[in-house]
């Protein structure tokens, strides 16, 4: 109910401390599925003193502007590209709207039914986009590990095609399709190649200092024209913090929209939002500059230990199995004998916080920096126990 008379700041600030009591905390270790964790402390000094800053304005925030352009700059750097050209966004959702919408602005005029061809394993933002676009999406098979095949992708070539998505760094499993394969193809037929590097673009260029194998993703790969990242899920910001890069001006261009009655910087978008928080953007900026390569390295790093050790108390309870060997610091789980449904729902019942994932039927461990060894083992522990559990009915 919205009263007609205001409450005292401390009976407001009960209530809500009530309603949040439902909320997991990162700390607790509980959200064992997420891809977002708690934000660097600098980030969430620097966020909750500029939350007046509307990067929708960025006439009126020409500082903000400024910082915009350097974190697209440091992420150019970080993704192997000179001179970037693109935009902060509010995470991987509006990014590949983004990419996908460049892609089809971008499309000869006689493309009457644009496609985007995909393989199976694309985010379901992916899906959001082509639905809310007109954009038919084909979706091609993957291998045994789950990565993209690039014949089957170049099976599905036509004249309608108007771009290729793939992912360095699945939702489910967080594995990375073949970019240079996937590149060669798309340059060779002239069609933009969209990398969504939501998870993977902080994760992947820090894997071979962790000691682990490292991919070709970004724009180092010729084919590549653009490539997305969230500093919201490894990059450690505050939500919402995403990205989305071009190789070209011209892509950018397609998906810059006049606002005719603002000023200045103010009178072009980018952007899928108008008003949006500039905080998370200056967060982003500071945090890249405290942590350093170094410090993602380290973090990295540590990620990588834990879902090795996460990987061997896997092996050691033989009523389930990893998916694929760990490529980053996601791993699917399936169960071999209890029905995976029930499985999470008891995980679920112990305080849990669960995701499954449907290629292949697995529960997802992602394993951010919240998730310590500890939490790994209370996790283990309770799995163990309820795979060895045979329900009394
Ligand atoms: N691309 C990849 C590879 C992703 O894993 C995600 C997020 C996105 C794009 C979208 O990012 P934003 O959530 O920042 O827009 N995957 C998350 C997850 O699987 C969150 C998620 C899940 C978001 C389902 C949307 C959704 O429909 O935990």
């Amino acid at each position: 109910m919205f009263k007609e008379k205001g409450m005292a700041e401390e009976e407001v600030l009960g209530d809500l401390e009530k309603l949040l009591a439902r909320d997991a905390t990162y700390s607790s270790g509980h959200p064992i599925a997420s891809m977002s964790t708690i934000p660097n402390q600098l980030g969430v000094e620097v966020f909750s003193k500029t939350l007046e800053k509307n990067a929708g304005r960025l006439h009126t925030f020409k500082g903000s502007a400024r910082v915009e352009q350097q974190v697209v700059h440091m992420l150019g750097d970080l993704l192997h590209l000179d001179s970037p050209v693109g935009t902060t966004t509010s995470g991987g959702t509006e990014s590949n709207m983004l990419a996908m919408l460049a892609a089809r602005e971008n499309a000869p005029k006689e493309v009457k039914k644009p496609e985007v061809i995909a393989p199976k394993s694309v985010h379901s933002s992916v899906d959001k986009a082509a639905w809310l676009l007109g954009v038919h999406l084909v979706k091609t098979e993957v291998d045994d590990v789950f990565k993209a095949i690039p014949f089957e992708i170049e099976e599905q070539i036509s004249e309608n095609t108007i771009a290729i998505f793939c992912t360095a760094g699945t939702t489910y499993l967080g594995q990375v399709d073949p970019i240079a394969e996937i590149g060669s193809i798309a340059r060779e037929r002239d069609i933009p190649l969209h990398v969504d590097a939501a998870f993977g673009g902080f994760v992947i260029p820090f894997l071979k200092d962790a000691g682990h194998r490292s991919y070709d993703f970004d724009f180092k790969v010729e084919g590549v024209t653009s490539v997305s990242t969230d500093p919201h899920k490894m990059g450690m910001a505050p939500i919402p913090a995403g990205s989305l890069l071009f190789r070209d001006t011209k892509m950018l261009d397609m998906i810059t929209r006049k606002v005719p009655y603002l000023r200045g910087a103010s009178a072009t978008q980018a952007s899928l939002l108008g008003t949006r928080p500039a905080s998370s953007i200056l967060a982003t900026w500071a945090i890249m500059r405290h942590l350093g390569r170094q410090g993602y390295r380290e973090l990295v790093k540590e990620c990588m230990q834990r879902t090795e050790h996460a990987h061997d108390r896997i092996k050691q309870n033989t009523l389930i199995e990893a998916a694929i060997e760990p490529v980053m610091n996601i791993l699917g789980i399936t169960s071999k004998e209890r029905d995976l449904d029930e499985t999470v729902e008891e995980m679920e019942k112990r305080g849990w916080r669960m995701a499954t994932s449907p290629i292949p039927p697995t529960m997802r461990l992602v394993v951010m920096p919240h998730v310590t060894e500890g939490a790994i083992n209370a996790f283990f522990n309770d799995l163990d126990l309820v795979t060895t559990t045979i329900p009394a009915n």
